[in-house]
This record gives structure tokens, C-alpha cells and sequence, in this order.
């Protein structure tokens, strides 16, 4: 008895810690517009994880970084884009009430998957 207690506890530690830790967390697979692509105007962006998404907790932000004529342009939230999770929850979509317009773009988006830890991470690219 004194010596299984410790044991019975480890391996009970041991299989609370081994589910999450095997889970993968949701990891930027692919994008459109892709990675630093100078692409045709366009109101949505997508973003493809290696993981299924928790809809209520992740999100993004576009943020114009540049724009033709105006040096030393500073970070500017765009308004007018909406957030969602696809139905098979991989993808991240962004999609902006009017034409994202000529500039430079970073995509800031936080992320949660089946661990429930929060992945933030950063998407540039641009509209000509
Ligand atoms: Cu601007």
C-alpha cells in the first residue's frame, strides 16, 4: 500500500498528461493570399491550420502595414472584417465588407485547438 499509492499516482499524472500532450496544436499549413504574395484585390483571406479550430476562440485582425504614396504608414486595423472557423473548422477565414484596397497587409490571429492553449501568429502578404 505505501509503496503503490505513489505509483497509482504517477501513472495516473502520467495518463492526464499524456492525451493533451500527444493532441498537436493548430500550426499555419497554407494560405490565400499566400505568404508575402502580391495578389489582385480581393475581400477574403484564408487561413488553413493542421488542426480543427474552437470557433468561439479564435480569431484574427487585418492590419493595413502600407499603401502607395504614404511613407512611414502606420499599423491600421481594417474595419469592416468579419471572422469565422470553416465547417470543418481547419480554416480561419476573414472577410472584408468591401475589396481589401491596394497596400500592404499582416494578418495578427490567435488561435485555440483541442488543447486549449492560445497560438498566436502572424500572415503578410499584399494587394496590388
Ligand atoms: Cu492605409
Amino acid at each position: 500500500m505505501t509503496l503503490r499509492a505513489p505509483i497509482t499516482a504517477a501513472l495516473l499524472a502520467a495518463s492526464v498528461l499524456a492525451p493533451a500532450a500527444a493532441i498537436a496544436q493548430p500550426r499555419l499549413v497554407a494560405a490565400t493570399p499566400a505568404a508575402n504574395a502580391a495578389v489582385a484585390r480581393t475581400a477574403s483571406v484564408t487561413l488553413n491550420f493542421s488542426e480543427r479550430l474552437a470557433p468561439g476562440q479564435s480569431s484574427a485582425t487585418l492590419v493595413m502595414t502600407g499603401m502607395p504614396g504614404m511613407a512611414n504608414h502606420p499599423d491600421m486595423k481594417m474595419p469592416g472584417v468579419t471572422t469565422s472557423v470553416s465547417k470543418d473548422g481547419k480554416a480561419l477565414l476573414l472577410t472584408s465588407a468591401k475589396p481589401i484596397p491596394t497596400g500592404t497587409y499582416r494578418v495578427d490571429y490567435v488561435v485555440v485547438g483541442a488543447d486549449r492553449q492560445r497560438i498566436a501568429g502572424k500572415h503578410s502578404f499584399s494587394i496590388r
